[in-house]
């Protein structure tokens, strides 16, 4: 068996790698750290069913064969592994841009590189794999987050080349932003300061927006990230920047929404730019402060009906199980209908537990494959209203830790709202 982990603590620059070593390695285990940092949480929570991490407890440590690291050297920033330390039988490949460690590797890819994920981005490129645009996304983010968006002094050429091959492969800038924690600097609290010493909100269609103006000079990174902040704290459901670039006659809008009823990628679009419902922006030849709020509150009243409920993205109609069915025919109907769970009823068709792919991990004997489903389902069901939206949905995801949603209209199951369900809709690729 061979296996792939990385560091505790898990940013961005060490997921992406483990998923890059999926990608060199095919077969490989991928096992993510117990302790991983807040932000990743709430990405892997909604791609967990691209991205099938184990934990280093799932994993019969004795048969492992091959361990390869990335991102890190050493033994004890990894989770578990000390059985693994004086194995003499285990070959060891290692993937790393950190100077210092003690892992003695069999094979060693060490390079002085910002991202780790770039070196590994440089071999997948090397190899011809083939990435799908959620992973280009994914090792971008790595990228980004470990050269602090390109302008840490540790960015190599290197990088650069391996953020030009993913964008190349259609990696998604705006699902960057949702997820990294951008650089806070004394430029972006200046311009922060003077947002709010002028802010205003107003009523539209019943939601609070503030649309707020200001000149800058020269290039400011990570306005998109004053903007959420100015947003959170003057408490409106959305806020637009307007930011005045006089000696490049141009203006940059950024907006940010907290309602889904105010969709800002929609709002965006119609502004020749673009985004997700919760975030985006647009750059416009105009600069004329008051052409673009007139321009920008026209749009956020005329567009009434950018609210997507769940009954528009849920999957249905909705496999289900009897409590009764032994777990042998649950596999079968599983691998059948192609779904990683199903919503499990009793004899009155109300539902009383899911069972998913990773509830038969807790199968340890045949035998036990005869037993009723009930056995092994989880009983602690989550279930959400039909005319929820897609942010609901995503926030019970994340903090339950669950893919699967089962939408209820008047006691029944009409459908399953699922993290690809989700997903589509945040990467804005549902047909218009
Ligand atoms: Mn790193």
């Amino acid at each position: 068996m061979k296996i792939v982990t990385t560091h505790k603590g898990t940013d961005f620059d060490a997921l992406a790698s483990l998923v890059a070593a999926c990608v060199i390695y095919p077969g490989i285990i991928p096992v993510l750290p117990g302790s991983i940092n807040p932000n990743l949480k709430a990405f892997i929570s909604i791609h967990k069913d691209i991205f099938d991490f184990y934990s280093s407890k799932e994993v019969e440590l004795n048969e492992v064969k091959t361990l390869v690291v990335v991102d890190t050297n050493s033994w004890n920033r990894l989770d578990n592994m000390e059985s693994l330390k004086n194995r003499k039988d285990l070959e060891i490949i290692l993937w790393d841009h950190h100077t210092n460690g003690n892992i003695e590797a069999d094979q060693v890819n060490y390079e002085i590189i910002g991202a780790n994920t770039s070196l590994m981005v440089k071999e997948i490129a090397k190899q011809k794999k083939i990435i799908t645009p959620i992973q280009a996304s994914l090792f971008l983010m790595g990228i980004y987050e470990d050269t602090g968006n390109m302008t840490f002094p540790s960015t190599t050429a290197e990088d650069a080349r391996a953020v030009a091959y993913l964008l190349e492969r259609k990696a998604d800038l705006h699902i960057l932003s949702t997820f990294l924690r951008n650089a806070y600097g004394t430029k972006q609290k200046n311009i922060l300061f003077e947002m709010l010493k002028n802010a205003e909100k107003q009523e539209i269609r019943g939601f609070a927006i503030s649309i707020s103006s200001i000149s800058i000079t020269g290039h400011v990174p990570n306005l998109a990230m004053v903007v959420q902040m100015y947003r959170e704290i003057i408490n409106a459901d959305a806020a637009f920047g307007i930011f005045i670039d006089t000696e490049k006659n141009r203006a940059m809008v950024i907006g940010r929404s907290s309602v889904d009823e105010v969709n800002i990628g929609a709002v965006m679009q119609a502004m020749g730019g673009g985004g997700h419902p919760g975030a985006g922006s647009s750059l416009l030849k105009s600069t004329d402060p008051d052409v673009i709020k007139e321009m920008l509150e026209r749009i956020i009243k005329g567009n009434q009906q950018t609210s997507v409920i769940l009954r528009d993205i849920m999957s249905y109609p909705v496999v289900k199980v009897n409590e009764n069915t032994p777990v042998d025919e649950v596999a079968l109907i599983l691998r059948k209908v192609g779904c990683t769970g199903l919503p499990v009823v009793n004899d009155n068709d109300r539902i009383v537990g899911v069972i998913s792919r990773r509830d038969f991990r807790k199968i340890r004997k045949a035998s036990q494959m005869q037993s009723p489903v009930k056995a092994f389902m989880s009983r602690n069901v989550i279930s959400i209203d039909h005319d929820k939206n897609a942010i609901e949905a995503a926030k019970l995801m994340i903090k339950n830790d669950i893919g699967r949603i089962p939408v209820i209209q008047d006691d029944k199951i009409i459908g399953i709202v699922t993290r690809s369900d989700v997903m589509l809709y945040f990467y804005d690729l549902l047909p218009d």
